[in-house]
């Protein structure tokens, strides 16, 4: 796996993500577990314009908190494995739900697209996404695209390649959470960067802290504990 940008597909069940994974990778896949988990994940490769990408198709996740072994599994793949970009592909029928996914997602790491799927069903629904609005809302690439049909691809690899090669920026929206929220994030933000530094988005880790995440803190003590014994 040297030498290829890794990608990291995240959505909701049911959003398409095997269909793009497997319509992109086709028979260059394989399956496997990381990090020590018992989530098997597939992992698939192609190539666009010369340069190679591995593909990982996480759990479908509504969420990136701790709920459940899936989105732990998720979570930490994006977290800790810091893939060069994650793609979330969300279900263009229903954006709305979707957007809950996408919004974590942009806590958590900067170089991201957004991907709505299932695009011939919204618009045989009559649904009009004005993509555009979203890209400059969310501060990240937003493509539509129909996995099944095959439609949008082309785009999304281009959009692929230029955000990795960081031809095309990305500044994630930062969401701001009320007064008190914002002023316990400021008082544990310092501690947080001194313990972290930059291995872990310093506001994120501070947010789920507050949030009493105890699973996250077992596997920031486990994956600390293996650095610690290797050095
Ligand atoms: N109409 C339509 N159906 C799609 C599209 N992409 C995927 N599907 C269907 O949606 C269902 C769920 O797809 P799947 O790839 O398994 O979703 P996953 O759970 O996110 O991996 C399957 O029946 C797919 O054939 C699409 O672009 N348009
Ligand atoms: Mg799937």
């Amino acid at each position: 796996m040297d030498n290829k940008y890794r990608i990291a597909l995240a959505g909701n069940p049911n959003t398409g993500k095997s269909t793009l994974f497997n319509t992109l990778t086709g028979l260059k896949q394989h399956t496997g577990n990381w990090a020590g988990k018992t989530v098997e994940m597939k992992e698939g490769t192609f190539s666009h314009k010369g340069k190679s990408y591995s593909m990982i198709d996480l759990p479908g996740t509504y969420s990136l908190f701790s709920n459940s072994l899936d989105e732990e599994t998720a979570r930490n793949y994006i977290v800790f494995e810091k893939p060069d970009l994650t793609i979330v592909v969300l279900d263009g029928t229903a954006l709305e739900r979707n957007m809950n996914l996408a919004l974590q997602v942009l806590e958590v790491t900067e170089k991201v697209i957004v991907c709505i799927n299932l695009i011939d069903e919204a618009e045989k629904m009559g649904i009009r996404i004005n993509e555009k609005l979203m890209m400059r809302r969310l501060g990240v690439p937003v493509i539509k695209i129909s996995a099944r049909n095959k439609t949008g691809l082309p785009m999304l690899l281009d959009t692929i390649e230029r955000v990795i090669s960081g031809v095309i920026p990305c500044s994630p929206i930062k969401i701001t959470y009320d007064e008190e929220t914002e002023r316990k994030i400021d008082s544990l933000l310092p501690m947080v960067q001194k313990v972290f530094g930059e291995r872990v988005p310093a506001r994120w880790l501070s947010l789920r802290l507050l949030d009493g995440d105890q699973t996250l803190l077992e596997e920031l003590k486990y994956r600390n504990g293996i650095k610690e014994a290797l050095s």
